[in-house]
């Protein structure tokens, strides 16, 4: 998951192959920035969230944590965010005081950024230090899109 089936059946593995393929096909809504540096910045914290972040607090690797190392809960928690802090800590440091990630308009960060987020404050992670990550949580939770993508509004999710 996620795995995307276009209108003629095939299928489509990995978000970033799945939002280029989107982003292809809806140029009038892009995701993406114009200014090259911006653009690269922008994607600089996309690859810090899919590479650095999200393959070592995935659910896979927690339960190998558990299941297979027999660490308890609340060892995976320290785990957990011990790494999600280390990688926001990272992330705040790439953001202005915009509405969005990048501005005022929502990208590719914003799409990244806010799963993780979402997680951050399922597993109780304190979000104190990071106004700018919190402040483009709450501004990308106001907007329809962003709303019907939660977990709790997905019928097969949860
Ligand atoms: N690199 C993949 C990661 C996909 C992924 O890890 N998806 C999560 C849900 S967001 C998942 O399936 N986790 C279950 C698991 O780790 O077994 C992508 O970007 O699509």
């Amino acid at each position: 998951m996620p795995c995307l089936e276009t209108d003629t059946g095939q299928f489509l593995a990995q978000s970033g192959a799945i939002l280029s393929y989107l982003d292809a096909l809806y140029p009038n809504t892009t995701l993406k920035l114009p200014d090259p540096f911006q653009a690269a910045k922008m994607q600089s914290f996309v690859d810090m969230i899919a590479c650095d972040i999200h393959p070592i607090c995935n659910l896979r690797i927690l339960n190998y944590l558990t299941e297979e190392m027999k660490v308890d809960s609340e060892q995976k928690l320290v785990w957990y965010r011990h790494w999600i802090v280390i990688g926001f800590e990272a992330l705040e440091t790439l953001l202005d005081q915009t509405q969005y990630c990048f501005g005022e308009q929502p990208t590719l960060a914003d799409v990244y950024l806010i799963p993780q987020v979402y997680n951050a404050l399922r597993f109780e992670v304190d979000m104190t230090s990071f106004p700018k990550i919190m402040n483009a949580y709450q501004n990308c939770n106001q907007l329809d899109a962003f709303i019907k993508a939660k977990p709790e509004n997905q019928q097969d999710a949860m």
